[in-house]
């Protein structure tokens, strides 16, 4: 079965003012589409493949045949990682996590401000294109990290750092320049106010 694009869970609209309609609306259809798209045709050229989990495309990226290795890395990689970006948003998000995700992510930065600052310090200083990324580290510690490009946490032997990733910023100039341009500070600043503690919370207890 083809992978499907999952719809946006809100309408373009609702992450104004810090994120436009018109940015989420050609971020998510046509981008974010894109990545699916182009998936879905390297895919092709191996169909059994299709049966598979994005997750464990991501994960054992050794085991896909190498004429589309790089293109299932990019493109598993932008559909993943776009996928987890629309899911911990809101309209109403933003202030400060709860539980056990508050109090691990004050053991782990000293508190949430200093949390907050070293994400985006990671964001804002990622070199051109890529991710920031709060994730559980295979020692189970809450870590900060960038990638470059479309690769992620879940990629073994390709991605910096491995872990399962809990919370990200895309900091592609698609996911800003209409509006901010090359401020790319000030999107993360406004980022943060989008953020859905609740689905980050959830997202922690299942990956602990
Ligand atoms: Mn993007």
């Amino acid at each position: 079965m083809p992978l499907k694009l999952p719809d946006l869970p809100y309408a373009y609209s609702a992450l104004e003012p810090h994120m436009d309609a018109l940015t989420v609306q050609i971020h998510h259809d046509k981008h974010h589409a894109a990545y699916v798209n182009n998936l879905n045709a390297a895919l092709d050229k191996h169909p059994e493949l299709h049966a598979k989990r994005l997750e464990d495309l991501l994960t054992n990226l050794k085991a896909v045949p190498e004429d589309i290795r790089t293109a299932v890395r990019n493109n598993a990689g932008g559909t993943w990682n776009h996928n987890l970006f629309w899911d911990i948003l809101s309209g109403q998000g933003g202030g400060q996590p709860a539980g056990a995700l508050a109090a691990d992510l004050k053991a782990a930065f000293g508190d949430f401000a200093a949390f907050q600052q070293k994400f985006t310090a990671a964001a804002v200083g990622q070199f051109a294109s890529g991710w920031a990324w709060l994730y559980l580290n295979d020692q189970d510690k809450l870590s900060i990290g960038a990638t470059p490009g479309h690769d992620n946490p879940l990629m073994v032997g390709v991605a910096p750092f491995t872990g399962q990733p809990i919370l990200v910023v895309d900091v592609w100039e698609h996911a800003y320049y209409l509006k901010y341009q090359n401020r790319r500070a000030d999107f993360v600043a406004a980022w943060w106010n989008l953020v859905n503690w609740k689905r980050v919370e959830e997202l922690y207890a299942q990956a602990k």
